[in-house]
């Protein structure tokens, strides 16, 4: 039996979306509100997450954290679909993906999107008191410290300007990569691709118009149609959310 605790929007969350869907497996939803209800901080998610996030899979009682470890383990795991190249060195260079999807892409989009999206939206439901009080609840110390910052000092034009230098940097890569196969790590579609999506379907929901400007990088836009007209992707974004 596999249990998902996901959020309907969350980037990491749909990467484990589409790939349960890629291989056709039964799971069992549990949603997590983590901007109204912030159910990822009650002491029970906790205790399955420490790092109070989304997304966890919770598979025969074994709980696994980390959205690229919990798609690898979905892999390993039932490997009838296979979703890594078979060649070592591939496979060594789908990791790196993963690896730029988190630290690479993830950071900065975080930091990009601040302003954009995290602000207006928390403004929106809580006062600037109830925000700190919400992070002091996070049982991470650096999430909590770096987020306690931004919402004393904001994020400046340079941080913004300098994260958005650096996910252009990712993106000039995917179109490079791209220039040789069709897919991140080869010829076929693999945890990369999956690793990579749900960001660049962010870019273009928040207006990043310089990353997804498909006439610049044409390879990366005909791979973009490539990945949303698959399935497994139209699976994992047509889960909305349960709660409106
Ligand atoms: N490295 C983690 C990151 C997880 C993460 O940051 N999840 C976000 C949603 S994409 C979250 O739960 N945010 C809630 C919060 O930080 O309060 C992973 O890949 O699973």
């Amino acid at each position: 039996m596999l249990t998902l605790y996901h959020f309907w929007s969350s980037t990491c969350s749909r990467k484990v979306r589409i790939t349960l869907a890629e291989k056709g497996i039964e799971w069992e939803s549990h949603h997590i509100d983590i901007v109204t209800k912030l159910e990822n901080l009650e002491p029970d998610y906790v205790k399955l997450n420490p790092n109070g996030v989304v997304p966890t899979l919770v598979h025969d009682g074994n709980v696994i954290i980390e959205s690229n470890i919990i798609i690898e383990y979905l892999d390993d795991t039932f490997p009838e679909i296979g979703l890594k190249p078979e060649d070592t060195y591939q496979r060594a260079l789908m990791r790196l993906w993963l690896d730029t999807a988190e630290l690479q892409v993830h950071k900065n989009v975080n930091v990009v999107s601040y302003n954009k999206r995290h602000v207006p939206r928390m403004n929106k439901l809580f006062s600037k008191e109830e925000q700190r009080k919400i992070l002091v609840r996070s049982p991470s110390a650096d999430k909590r410290a770096s987020m306690l910052r931004r919402l004393e000092r904001g994020v400046s034009e340079e941080e913004e300007n300098f994260a958005n230098q650096r996910l252009g940097e990712v993106m000039d890569k995917i179109e490079n990569k791209l220039g040789e196969s069709d897919w991140l790590a080869g010829d076929s579609f693999s945890l990369a691709d999956i690793a990579i999506a749900p960001f660049i379907e962010r870019f273009e929901a928040n207006g990043m118009e310089t990353l997804v400007d498909w006439d610049k990088r044409p390879k990366s836009g005909e791979w973009w149609e490539r990945i949303q007209s698959r399935e497994s992707y139209q699976t994992a974004y047509a889960f909305q959310n349960p709660n409106v």
